[in-house]
């Protein structure tokens, strides 16, 4: 693992441990440590200010932020961090994330944020995207990722043979 944390997963309610848990996992079994903390834009906004005010002197590289429902988390992060700021929209009742995904999704121009993939999917993509940033300034890093795409081709392919495979023997069946 790095020493120091270059990773902050920021979410807004342990409400959404359960599908951030993916995340922490994925950046585990990438060696790279993180900071997880669950602060709210809403709730506790002087919180958020002031992770976010400090992020960059405290070493980050790099926020994700975990929101559902009027999802301003990732935002007001951003508005206090020129740091690269992913925004993850969390699903939830009774928009179904479309709530979360519009209100990370259409910040005013002069104050990005990333926009991974809603719900639950979104651990996989918000953990890739954030090595995917680090891994500019980390070669071995990059290779890791290119390790983990092959990966995830021979999955695939695998799949697919099974699938011709038993596609075959039904086939004789008949
Ligand atoms: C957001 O509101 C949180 O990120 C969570 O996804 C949603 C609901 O929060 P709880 O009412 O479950 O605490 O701020």
């Amino acid at each position: 693992m790095t020493e120091k944390p270059v990773i902050a997963v920021l979410m807004g309610s342990r409400s959404d441990l359960p599908a951030v848990e993916n995340t922490f996992k994925i950046l585990r079994d990438f060696g790279v440590s993180f900071e997880a903390r669950i602060m709210s834009a809403h709730r506790t906004p002087e919180d958020v200010r002031e992770f976010a005010e400090d992020a960059e002197a405290d070493g980050f590289k790099v926020i994700i932020c975990v929101a559902g429902m009027a999802a301003h988390l990732a935002g007001v992060v951003a508005a206090h961090t020129v740091l690269p700021v992913i925004g993850w929209p969390m699903v939830s009742e009774p928009f179904n994330g479309m709530d979360a995904l519009l209100a990370t999704v259409q910040m005013p121009p002069g104050v990005p944020v990333a926009a991974v993939t809603a719900g639950k999917a979104g651990a996989k993509n918000a953990a890739l995207y954030a090595l995917s940033i680090l891994a500019l300034g980390d070669a071995g890093l990059a290779q890791r990722l290119k390790e983990f795409r092959r990966g995830q081709a021979a999955e695939v392919k695998q799949a697919d043979g099974e699938l011709q495979h038993y596609l075959k023997a039904a086939n004789s069946a008949r």
